[in-house]
Formats: structure tokens, C-alpha cells, sequence
């Protein structure tokens, strides 16, 4: 046998063949963990290795390694999965270890680790380490820097991990399709010293999109720009996470985005600062407030901000990236009346309903028969009612009394007096007013509170 350590040094990622893996058995490779479930898994601290504070990932999990002679061993198998995008909707996708986007791969600045990577898929494939320094030879680039992986092969990638930060893996093999099929991850390294760039809560997700079409379940691959579902880590409003923490926490949110477009996430409430990139940590002195990130494709942004107490909204601001299938077909309607048009179609069509005659928010509440394995265009419910909102939506929540590492739907907020909008009942001339100070226009100068008036 040739000395392997020197054959990996030279030729980067390198194919265990089928003969070596048998001969060696099940010894050789690390197990390959598998997730049937799209439910958040809360990440165990670290059992072994240097301690950091893990990542929580959306509606999503954490891949357990082994360690072997100092060297920590992953396994990943690329394989077609089944994704539940949101309740009432599952796709065929490609993804790693039964999910799409596959678990987040967590490891520390300065670790030596090997991934395997198991093919299951029915094409070749290969792996890119997106944002990770390392040899060019373990860069993942298929015809570039390796052979493909065939059908039913494992690769090994090793190197050790320079630089702290937040980076992604997602196949550099038929890109187009595989992508456009849910092979992604994320891969956080965290810093050597776990209290450099600590925060009490750390989110992360990846934008993607899907064109699926109403009824079916595997997406069109070679759609470029019209998708028909914008999902956060392969799901889609109200199928995803909240975001939960407690009031005063500082919390970091890593976003990653894998589709064909850019995504401007908006925040409500608290303003937050971009604190990192794929390219590492920006320093203080370069950070400023924000209260919209705008993603490009293949970039990633980490944000940070102090939580403050409410439901705020967290979504892409792209008005058609927070509707689900069907949203895009649609003629508009406004002004259109329909009434006429729709008695002659009511007796060819008996569940026939007219849409968007008076803008489209009745379709939010409205119960239109759809294709099974189809979600409304629009929906999820709030304690006001419906909400309109699919896609790329979430909600960060955060109150008072949140437990440390409790990351539970605490439900909806409940307002303090006084600090909720409602309908204007008052007299008319005695409108109500904010009780907190404000800036007078004419003398800049800040206001006395002038308290209630009106109710
Ligand atoms: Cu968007």
C-alpha cells in the first residue's frame, strides 16, 4: 500500500475505494447520524474536544463526530430525503442525513477534523467547504480539484480549521440541480476561546427556494428565478422556528443564502449591527446600526442585537418572498368586479371563488380548496387574526421571564397597557397620544411627556 498520509497531502480529497472500506469495516467510518424529523433539536454541549456555546439551528440539528487520535470525524451521506416544508406539505429532496438543508457541521478554531462523505444520491457529487480556509485539494470542486464522488463511494476530507466564523457546505457537482434540491448545511467554527465573540443566544439558517408546483412534491430543477416557495432552511411560514429569547440577551442570528437572488431579511424592533461574513468577524470600529441586511447569493451575514421585549417580525422584505405557492399565477383583480362572471362559473365550477377583487388579503382568511401537498399562498394566524404571510417569515420572540437555553414557543406577547393600536373609539378632536417624550420639529429640543389624552 502507498503511504496514504503523503497520497492525501498531495492529491487533497481522495476516494476510499469500496474494497478498503469493506476490508476495514464499520471501524473505519464514523457513524452517520441520521434526522427523520424537520423539529428543532437542541445541539448537546460539547462532549468531548474544546468547549464552545453551540449554534441553534431552525427547524434543524447539529452533527455528532467522533474523535480519533485527536482528529474529529464526521460522517455525511448525500441522500434523497424527505422535507415536511411546513404542516400539510412534504417535498422529495436531496439533502445529508435524512434532511435538507443537512445538520450543521460545529467545530472549534484550531480542531483537526475529517469529514467523510458518503454518496447515496443516484448522480456523482462532491463537496465544497464553503468559506473555510484549507488546502486547495480539499476545496470540493469537482473536475477542479477532485475526481466526482461516484454513486455508492465515500470521499475523506481533511484540514484543520484556521479561522473562526460562519460558513456553509453544499455540493460543487451539478450544482443547478443539486442546489435547486436542498443540498446545503451550515458550518459554524467557533473561536478557540469560547469567550471571544460570545452571545447568550446564536440562531442560524439558510435561504433557499423551491419551484414546486401546486400538488406535486420534487421541484422543478431548472427553474432560475421563478420559485414558487422561499423557505429558511427548507421551510416555509408558519412551519418555521421562532426565534425566542429573553429580554436582555445578546443574540446572533447567521443567515446564509443559497437561492438565485438576493434577500433583504428586515428586522422589526431592536436596531442589530452585521458583526460577521463568510469572511470572517468585522471589527467594531466598521459595524453600523441597521435594521435590514441585505443577503446576496452566496453570501452570509451574521447580526447581533440586544433583545428587547415583543413579537417582531423577521422576514425577507421582498413582498413575494413571504407567499407560498400559487402566489405568482394570480391575475390582479383590483377594481375587477367579478360577481356576474363568477354565478356563470359557480355552475361549471361548484367550489369556484373569486380572488382579489378588493386586494388580496380575503385570500389569507377565505378556505379555497387546494391541491393536496399544496400550502396556502398566505397564511399563519396571529392573536389578531390572520396574518397573510408565507415564506420567508418568521417571528423573534422575546420576553421577560425566557429561562437560559429554554428555546419553546412561549406563545403570543402579551402588551403592556397602553402600548397596543386599536380601533379609534375616542371624541373626535382628542386624539391619543404616545405617553413617551419626543422631538418637537421647530426646536429639536426633546418634549415633556404630555401623558394620555383622549379615551
Ligand atoms: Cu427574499
Amino acid at each position: 500500500m502507498t503511504n496514504r498520509r503523503t497520497f492525501f497531502k498531495t492529491a487533497g480529497a481522495s476516494v476510499l475505494s469500496a474494497a478498503v472500506v469493506s476490508r476495514a469495516g464499520a471501524a473505519l467510518l464514523p457513524e452517520a447520524a441520521s434526522q427523520s424529523s424537520a423539529s428543532m433539536q437542541l445541539p448537546p454541549h460539547p462532549p468531548n474536544g474544546r468547549p464552545y456555546n453551540p449554534i441553534v439551528t431552525l427547524n434543524g440539528w447539529s452533527l455528532p463526530w467522533r474523535v480519533k487520535n485527536n482528529v474529529k470525524e464526521f460522517h455525511l451521506v448525500a441522500e434523497p430525503v424527505v422535507r415536511e416544508i411546513a404542516p400539510g406539505m412534504k417535498a422529495n429532496l436531496w439533502g445529508y442525513n435524512g434532511q435538507s438543508p443537512g445538520p450543521t457541521i460545529e467545530a472549534v478554531e484550531g480542531d483537526h477534523i475529517r469529514i467523510f462523505v458518503t454518496n447515496k444520491l443516484p448522480e456523482v457529487t462532491s463537496v465544497h467547504w464553503h468559506g473555510v480556509l484549507l488546502p486547495s485539494g480539499m476545496d470540493g470542486v469537482m473536475g477542479l480539484t477532485q475526481p466526482p464522488i461516484e454513486v455508492g463511494k465515500t470521499f475523506m476530507y481533511e484540514f484543520v480549521l484556521q479561522r473562526s466564523g460562519t460558513f456553509m457546505y453544499h455540493p460543487h457537482a451539478d450544482e443547478m440541480a443539486q442546489m435547486a434540491m436542498g443540498m446545503m448545511g451550515l458550518f459554524i467554527v467557533h473561536p478557540k476561546d469560547a469567550r471571544r465573540y460570545r452571545v447568550d443566544r446564536d440562531f442560524g439558517f439558510i435561504l433557499n427556494a423551491y419551484d414546486i408546483e401546486p400538488g406535486s412534491a420534487t421541484p422543478r430543477i431548472n427553474t432560475m428565478l421563478d420559485f414558487n416557495l422561499w423557505t429558511w432552511n427548507s421551510r416555509a411560514f408558519p412551519g418555521i422556528d421562532p426565534l425566542v429569547a429573553r429580554t436582555g440577551e445578546r443574540v446572533r442570528i447567521r443567515v446564509g443564502n443559497l437561492t438565485m437572488t438576493n434577500h433583504p431579511i428586515h428586522m422589526h424592533g431592536p436596531h442589530f449591527e452585521v458583526t460577521g461574513t463568510d469572511g470572517g468577524w468585522v471589527p467594531k470600529s466598521a459595524r453600523w446600526p441597521e435594521v435590514t441586511a441585505d443577503i446576496a447569493v452566496g453570501q452570509m451575514r451574521a447580526i447581533e442585537f440586544d433583545a428587547a421585549a415583543g413579537d417582531w417580525a423577521i422576514h425577507c422584505h421582498k413582498s413575494h418572498h413571504t407567499m407560498n405557492a400559487m402566489g405568482h399565477a394570480v391575475p390582479a383583480m383590483i377594481g375587477v368586479d367579478q360577481r356576474s362572471l363568477a354565478q356563470k362559473i359557480a355552475k361549471l365550477v361548484p367550489d369556484y371563488m373569486v380572488m382579489g377583487e378588493r386586494g388580496m388579503h380575503d385570500m389569507a382568511t377565505m378556505e379555497m380548496p387546494l391541491p393536496d401537498n399544496t400550502l396556502p399562498m398566505m397564511t399563519g394566524t396571529g392573536p389578531f387574526g390572520a396574518l397573510g404571510m408565507g415564506g420567508m417569515f418568521s417571528v423573534v420572540k422575546v420576553r421577560d421571564d425566557i429561562a437560559r437555553g429554554d428555546y419553546r414557543d412561549p406563545g403570543h406577547y402579551q402588551h403592556p397597557d397602553g402600548t397596543l393600536a386599536s380601533e379609534y373609539t375616542g371624541e373626535p378632536g382628542t386624539p391619543a397620544r404616545a405617553p413617551s417624550s419626543d422631538v418637537d420639529p421647530t426646536t429639536l429640543q426633546v418634549r415633556k411627556p404630555t401623558g394620555h389624552s383622549g379615551h
